[in-house]
């Protein structure tokens, strides 16, 4: 346990929480932070995402009645705080274990996580759904989505605001723009996000508005930092979000609680209602000197010591599929200039990191847009390349239209790399690859091959590249390799006798 929480210790719930004068939430969101550090440097998993969020977290639902108010976190990665203050502090060292709390929102682990999550970007099509059916049941509750500038990229999301503009339906949604996602975001979204949050207008502004409420007594103060943040926002513009029909309010410094209460509080006494978006900025890792330093800002990590920030690392036997599979990508692409790479953000979970290093101008990281990766690497196979969706097997499940209608009818030779194949341990059920055998071998045209080891992994991969009739997919598991390892256990183990044999499956279409 973290050491000295006296308020969070008084917070069990929101309701506790709400109970706090204003000038107790500073310390609460300290010693919520605290305890998240401390419950994750026992169990691994998603750090630097939570951090970032503890202020919007405590303001969140000091602010609105939860849980009659509904907050979706998209991803759900970011949910450790908010696990915390609703009532299961209790059990957070379970996180990510069997039987203990998912490491994402969960319906059916509290009534405050009105929708489950793990795989991006569904969060403002739920909430709109949930704001849609309040108001044909005649119901006044609230409904804020909270989505991070790297999930706004995918195309789900703009589905949702655009079909939310023309609903104006009563929604709020929280742009959490940390300026990351796993890797630095990429593409023309986080370049429009960063203008308008560098733009020399909204420096003028906030230096002006800072000068101004430093001069006035305190209920002045945030009267007038109220009105420096819509002026902001219609100075400002924030034309993409408005033009798809939303109230733009920001930037916001979202470490801020002197910021974030009260327009949070305006917003929710909005008589008028209509979707509302909320431009955070927030820092990924923020309050935990190892995140903030970090290049991932812990995006992700194992058990660490507090003090030091150092993980714990499990002695590698072998190494692992993904590294093998880049390495073996690599050797191919040098003997020929076709092979190309495509990642949708996840440049290191795939190893394309390497393959970038190597052939910087033949990859592609394409951001969360998964259904585009899959149509985008068709596109480049109808003009003779070759190219290779790095993806994780879950991940696929996006594309799956795309995998039938723009691949596999056209009988296109792109090459799907599958990693996280099976059971993939802590991250649970949304993120085990356990789906990809049954929707890939009733496609038409498809190959489908299975790498018992790294050997195998190795040929599949020629395998794949020397192949040019029809799409082909090759898939493998999480984590090391077994052949090194076998051949210490000697004849113990099936897959070193297996040789390198490659198996493949080809639909009977
Ligand atoms: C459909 C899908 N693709 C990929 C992922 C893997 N993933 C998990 S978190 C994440 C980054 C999200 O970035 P952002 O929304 O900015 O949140 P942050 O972690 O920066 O707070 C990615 C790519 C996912 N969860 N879902």
């Amino acid at each position: 346990m973290a050491t000295k929480t006296p308020l969070l210790d008084q917070c069990p719930t929101p309701d506790r929480l709400r109970a706090l004068d204003p000038s107790q939430l500073r310390q609460v969101a300290d010693e919520l932070r605290s305890e998240t550090i401390d419950a994750v440097s026992v169990t691994g998993g998603h750090l630097g995402a939570g951090l970032g969020v503890v202020e919007l977290t405590v303001a969140l639902h000091y602010v609105f009645d939860t849980p009659a108010d509904r907050i979706i976190w998209d991803v759900g990665h970011q949910a450790y705080p908010h696990k915390i203050l609703t009532g299961r502090r209790d059990r957070i060292r379970t996180l990510r274990t069997g039987g203990g709390l998912s490491g994402f929102t969960r319906r059916s682990e509290s009534e405050y996580d009105p929708f489950g999550a793990a795989h991006s970007s569904t969060s403002i099509s739920a909430g709109l759904g949930m704001a849609v059916a309040r108001d044909l049941a005649g119901g006044n509750n609230h409904v804020i989505a909270v989505i991070g500038d790297g999930s706004i990229s995918a195309g789900m999301a703009y589905e949702a605001m655009n079909n939310a503009g023309a609903l104006g339906s009563r929604l709020v949604v929280i742009l959490n723009d940390n300026d990351m996602s796993i890797a630095p975001p990429v593409g023309a979204v986080s370049g429009y996000l960063a203008r308008l949050v560098s733009s020399s207008q909204y420096r003028h502004l906030r230096n002006l508005g800072r000068q101004v409420a430093e001069h006035l007594p305190r209920p002045l103060q945030n009267a007038a930092r109220r009105v420096e943040e819509y002026a902001r926002g219609m100075v400002m513009g924030g034309t993409l979000f408005e033009e798809l029909g939303f109230y733009y309010v920001g930037p916001i410094d979202g470490h801020d609680l002197d910021q974030l209460v009260p327009i949070l509080e305006n917003i929710r006494d909005e008589p008028n209602g209509r979707p509302v978006l909320i431009h955070a900025v927030t820092q990924k890792g923020k309050g935990y000197a190892p995140a903030e330093a970090s290049a991932d800002k812990l995006h992700a990590v194992g058990r660490f010591d507090v003090v030091t920030g150092a993980q714990a690392k499990a002695k590698a036997n072998a190494p692992t599929y993904t590294r093998v599979f880049a390495e073996s990508l690599i050797k191919e692409a040098k003997a020929d200039d076709k092979v190309v790479a495509i990642t949708a953000a996840m440049p290191s979970g795939t190893g394309l990191d390497l393959f970038g290093q190597a052939f910087p101008t033949r990859t592609f990281d394409v951001g969360i847009a998964e259904q585009h990766a899959v149509t985008f690497a068709a596109g480049m196979a109808t003009e003779g390349y070759k190219p290779f969706v790095a993806i994780y097997s879950t991940f696929l499940q996006r594309g799956y239209d795309q995998l039938v209608h723009d691949v596999s009818i056209q009988n296109l030779p792109v090459r799907f790399a599958m990693d996280r194949a099976g059971l993939v341990g802590a991250d649970g059920a949304t993120h085990a690859g356990a789906f990809d055998l049954a929707y890939l071998c009733c496609l038409p045209n498809m190959v489908v091959m299975a790498a018992a080891d790294e050997a195998e992994l190795v040929h599949m991969v020629a395998t794949s590249v020397a192949y040019d009739a029809g799409p082909i997919a090759l898939r493998y598991p999480r984590g090391e390799g077994v052949v090194w390892t076998c051949r210490r256990r000697a004849r113990s183990c099936p897959s070193a006798r297996a040789g390198s044999s490659v198996r493949a499956t080809r639909s009977p279409f």
